[in-house]
């Protein structure tokens, strides 16, 4: 998918707003992820292939945090004649009008929501995917939002996972953060694209450890939990309602 490339934060700035996805980011979202993301094409092409293998006739198959639908494109490419429905919810409007240009192209029928996934029903799913979604949330509210996946799940269901972590050893945490900023740089962004990008992100994606990941997959109810991709400080776990 080619678009317009990210100078969002090229040029300096007297002051750095919060960071938000609007038409702005939109505008740019596929070459701005592609970048500032280690492995985000490989999650999301795996994504399919997880969903091949877990998506039941007559379920659901959630995006949580959909943006352009990439994860919700993935999965449809492997649930042709599955008579499942994906369901992409995000509360970026601006996200929602550019995916509603490309839903005509896809081969399984999509429900687009504009809502908070906090406030959505979610029931009969097989697949739940949160890609790179759950770190925007405030951290009190993660918790509450994982039961009420683990409730709406199928049993046999996979909840796809993937998010910025943080390091609790401060040598990790400072090695993997000089290593994001390097992939970064060999993507083209320059040392003000980096710092300004983090200054607008500050409080608004909280990274947590892969330990309260885990913990808190588990106490949701999940029983088998697996990180199966890392690269740096981004990873992606697969949990399971047995
Ligand atoms: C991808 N999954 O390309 N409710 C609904 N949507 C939300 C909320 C919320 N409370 N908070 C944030 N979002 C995508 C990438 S981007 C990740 C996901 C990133 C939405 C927000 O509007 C944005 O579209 C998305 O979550 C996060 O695989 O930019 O790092």
């Amino acid at each position: 998918m080619s678009t317009p490339r990210d100078t969002i934060y090229s040029t300096p700035r007297t002051a750095i707003d919060r960071f938000a996805f609007d038409d702005t980011v939109a505008s740019v979202f596929p070459d701005m992820i592609q970048r500032s993301v280690p492995g985000y094409s490989t999650i999301v092409a795996m994504t399919g292939v997880l969903a091949d293998r877990y998506a039941k006739p007559g379920t659901r198959c959630y995006d949580l945090g959909c943006s352009l639908g990439a994860s919700s494109f993935a999965m449809a490419q492997y649930l042709n004649d599955r008579d499942c429905r994906i369901v992409a919810v995000d509360n970026s409007q601006a996200m929602l009008t550019r995916l509603s240009e490309r839903l005509p192209d896809s081969t399984v029928p999509v429900d687009m929501v504009c809502a908070d996934i906090r406030n959505i029903d979610i029931r009969s799913a097989s697949v739940v995917v949160l890609n790179f979604t759950l770190q925007f949330l405030e951290p009190e509210t993660r918790n509450a939002l994982l039961r009420e996946i683990y409730n709406g799940m199928v049993k046999g269901g996979i909840l796809i996972l993937s998010e910025k972590i943080r390091f609790a050893d401060p040598h990790l945490q400072e090695l993997n953060t000089d290593l994001h900023h390097a992939f970064k740089k060999s993507n083209g962004y320059s040392d003000l694209e980096i710092a300004q990008k983090r200054s607008a992100l500050e409080n608004v994606l909280q990274p947590e450890t892969l330990d309260t990941h885990e913990q808190r997959l588990r106490s949701a109810g999940f029983s088998s939990v697996d990180v199966w991709f890392q690269c740096f400080n981004f990873a992606s776990l697969v949990a399971i309602k047995a």
